[in-house]
């Protein structure tokens, strides 16, 4: 650790910077594409508008890779969040700590699927998800039965698909099948809760089928969206977070030139007429909050037994990264809503 931290309760340095994405107002949009491995972000990046040399990029000390720069025009950040509930567990509450206003996160991540009509390569969109975790106190060195081995959770919806608000599900093609509005499992491993037989005492050789009598319409198993579409329901704005009057603009540490850690992304600039436009003084703006969706890439299909080949990876995540990104650009989010600095959609 090099940084000196001032709150136990949630450290940041004395410049702002939260503790384990390293990362500080200013210097992450309020649009953001959380992915797994750092290569799918870059990949991603290579749609945004800057030059690779002007973005700004941050790789943390757990290794969280932040990169930022715009969208045609639109402020946007991709996160490297590497695995698990745990990662997305910082990267939501660390990344809320940094922006004001609405925020909005899609993930893009790779995907087993349960459905042997889609093949490998193609794109699910669930518009919901179940949580399923190991349950600890089941007696897995001796149980007879695989009864309560492991615990499967109620929905959570994705927020973007409620509220009238617009989809992250793309128009179809021929390149790339595509199926909406399904329902996914985010497990607590890639191996016992996905149903995967390894050389452990899992109790799991009937999992998936368990998970399928519950759970109408599953479709995907992966690790983290439940964790994102969960947090996002939960979140809800401090007394300060929406009402920009109380933190003047002049005070925001939104100048990465002066860290010596960011590189020439001048961040989320705004012009006077854009401020001017942000409604500092609403008492009456609706509330800022967290707006969640996912797109899954299938990497296996768990019925037929098929998985991706690296090119098809690669072309599909760049597929849906720069379909996330046009996404993402459109969401109209009121200006009042959004950090002032950042301005208008
Ligand atoms: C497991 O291989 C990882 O792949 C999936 C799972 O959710 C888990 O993180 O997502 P990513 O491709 O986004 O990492
Ligand atoms: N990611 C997962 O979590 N599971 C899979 O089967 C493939 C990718």
């Amino acid at each position: 650790m090099k940084d000196t931290f001032l709150d136990a309760n949630f450290p940041k340095t004395a410049d702002g910077r939260v503790y384990h994405l390293g990362l500080r107002m200013g210097e992450v949009a309020n649009r953001i594409i959380a992915v797994g491995p750092p290569s799918r972000a870059e990949d991603i990046a290579t749609f945004l508008d800057e030059r690779s040399e002007d973005l700004f990029r941050l790789t943390s000390e757990r290794a969280f890779l932040t990169i930022t720069g715009h969208y045609k025009g639109v402020p946007v950040s991709i996160v490297s969040i590497g695995m698990g509930n745990p990662n997305m567990d910082f990267v939501v509450r660390e990344v809320r700590e940094c922006v004001q206003g609405d925020m909005l996160m899609v993930r893009i991540g790779s995907c087993g699927c349960l459905d042997e009509s889609l093949p490998v390569g193609s794109l699910v969109v669930p518009s919901a998800s179940v949580a399923v975790n190991r349950n600890y106190d089941f007696d897995f060195q001796s149980s007879p039965s695989n009864d309560n081995a492991y615990l499967i959770s109620k929905p959570v919806i994705a927020l973007s698909t409620s509220n009238n608000a617009p989809s992250v599900c793309p128009e179809p093609e021929p390149a790339v099948e595509i199926k909406c509005n399904t329902v996914n499992a985010s497990a607590d491993s890639f191996y016992s809760s996905q149903g995967r037989l390894t050389s452990f005492l899992d109790h799991n050789e009937d999992l998936i089928e368990r998970l399928q009598a519950r759970v109408p319409n599953l479709s995907t198993l992966e690790m983290e969206t439940f964790h994102l579409f969960h947090l996002a329901s939960v979140w809800r704005p401090r007394p300060l977070e929406g009402n920009h009057l109380t933190i003047p603009p002049t005070n925001l540490p939104v100048d990465p030139t002066i860290s010596p850690r960011s590189s020439k992304f001048t961040a989320l600039p705004s012009s006077p007429a854009q401020a001017k436009s942000i409604n500092l003084h609403s008492e009456s703006a609706p509330a800022a909050r967290i707006r969640a969706a996912a797109v899954h890439m299938v990497f296996a299909n768990r019925i037929t037994g098929d998985f991706v080949t690296p090119e098809r990876a690669e072309s599909l995540q760049k597929w849906a990264g720069e379909k996330v990104l046009q996404a993402l650009a459109g969401f109209a989010v009121d200006a009042s809503r959004l950090h002032p600095e950042e301005g208008s959609v």
